[in-house]
């Protein structure tokens, strides 16, 4: 809104012509996110705390007791501060805004009705798999269907290092980049099992993502990058710059120790939201590189589920994801989550490497 209206009174006065700007409107979509998540934080988290929307710990996660009672559903605050940052930074006659509003919305729902059910039963069961997995594929079906009609948006499928190979997938496009959202929402809502873990990495991805967004956006360096040029994308930068300065701001309360959680309406719908930026600016095959972080929390359950069912009972890790591993080898929660950072940012690095690899 700021955006349209400082943009259109640029006639008049020539210095509102900086509100064009992509690079100017990400930098204060995130500052402005970063400070209303920032303010908001305590009031939202005694607010959350009066409603009694507490996080049941199981009994069998000992390590994680004393964690009892900490509010849970923070992403209610991410939302709250993206939102309202995209709304005045963002170009909203740009679709592809609007699709990654509905992305992000539609499966926070799905993580809202699943915490709420939570709170209600005052018990670690929400939503079953069954109707959860059903609700996020048919919120990720209508996104990509509306998506790949949009004109200037391919089916095609780019190749990080062969830039020159980039075959035209049609319908079935959908269903891999399906796989890509839901997976996505999945692997982040399983690494958020320590203080700022799945945040951090969430901050570092999209921050990567912007980049590439940008890039893919901007006929010249699109061209000259030889990466896939997608007209109006660039203008997303803006969204996730806003996710940038959200997910900081949550992580100012959600560092160890926590005084609040994200819940599944953080969880589910950031990872959505990721895996369909990268989906954006068709770097969908960079996604598992530069969010390798979620790659390795989610093959750490595929591998510890298929071995203890095939040797009869059997556990590759002391428990999976791997981060729970960690803490029960005896390494501080606090050590991991700067660790699992750590990793996060050199995967980061390596994914941009991309930019000039073929
Ligand atoms: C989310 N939720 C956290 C919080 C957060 C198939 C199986 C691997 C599924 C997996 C699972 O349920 N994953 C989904 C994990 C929970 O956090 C809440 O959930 C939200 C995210 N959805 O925002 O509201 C707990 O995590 C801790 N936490 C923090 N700080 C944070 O900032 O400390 C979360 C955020 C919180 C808090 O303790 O209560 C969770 O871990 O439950 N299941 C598991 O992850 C379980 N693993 C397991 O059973 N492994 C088995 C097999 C099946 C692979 C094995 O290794 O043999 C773990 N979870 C629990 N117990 N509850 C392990 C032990």
């Amino acid at each position: 809104m700021m955006y349209h209206l400082l943009y259109s009174i640029s006639d008049y006065i020539s210095v509102f012509n900086i509100f064009r700007y992509i690079t100017f409107r990400s930098i204060y979509a995130m500052l402005t996110s970063l400070l209303i998540a920032i303010y908001f934080g305590p009031r939202v988290i005694e607010f959350l705390k009066g409603l009694k929307v507490k996080q049941y710990i199981q009994e069998d996660v000992v390590i994680h007791q004393t964690k009892q009672g900490t509010p849970t559903m923070g992403g209610i605050l991410i939302a709250m501060a993206h939102l309202t940052s995209v709304f005045l930074w963002a170009d909203l006659t740009n679709p592809y805004i609007w699709l990654c509003i509905f992305v992000f919305v539609g499966f926070g729902l799905i993580g809202f009705i699943d915490d709420y059910l939570k709170v209600v039963r005052r018990h670690n069961m929400g939503l079953t798999k069954g109707f959860k997995f059903l609700a996020q594929v048919i919120i990720g079906i209508i996104a990509l269907t509306l998506l790949i009609k949009l004109p200037g948006y391919s089916s095609k499928l780019y190749f990080p290092f062969f830039k020159w190979i980039h075959p035209d997938l049609g319908w079935f496009y959908i269903v891999f980049a399906l796989f890509v959202v839901v997976g996505s929402s999945n692997g982040v809502n399983l690494t958020d099992g320590l203080d700022g873990l799945a945040i951090g990495p969430t901050v570092i991805v999209a921050g990567c993502l912007a980049v590439f967004l940008y890039v893919a956006g901007h006929v010249k360096i699109a061209h000259y990058l030889q990466v896939a040029y997608v007209p109006g994308v660039g203008e997303v930068t803006v969204f996730c710059a806003s996710l940038v300065g959200a997910g900081l701001g949550f992580l100012w309360f959600n560092a160890y120790p926590a005084q609040v959680f994200m819940g599944d309406v953080g969880s589910l719908s950031l990872g959505a939201t990721l895996g369909f930026l990268a989906i954006l600016c068709k770097q969908e095959l960079v996604l598992p590189i530069v969010g390798a972080l979620f790659v390795i929390e989610t093959l750490s359950v595929i591998i510890q589920v298929a071995y203890f069912r095939w040797t009869g009972g059997k556990r590759v890790f002391k428990m999976a994801p791997i981060h729970h591993h960690f803490e029960l080898q005896g390494i501080p929660e606090s050590k991991i989550i700067v660790r699992f950072w750590i990793l996060s940012i050199l995967f980061a690095m390596l994914a941009l490497s991309t930019l000039k690899l073929r």
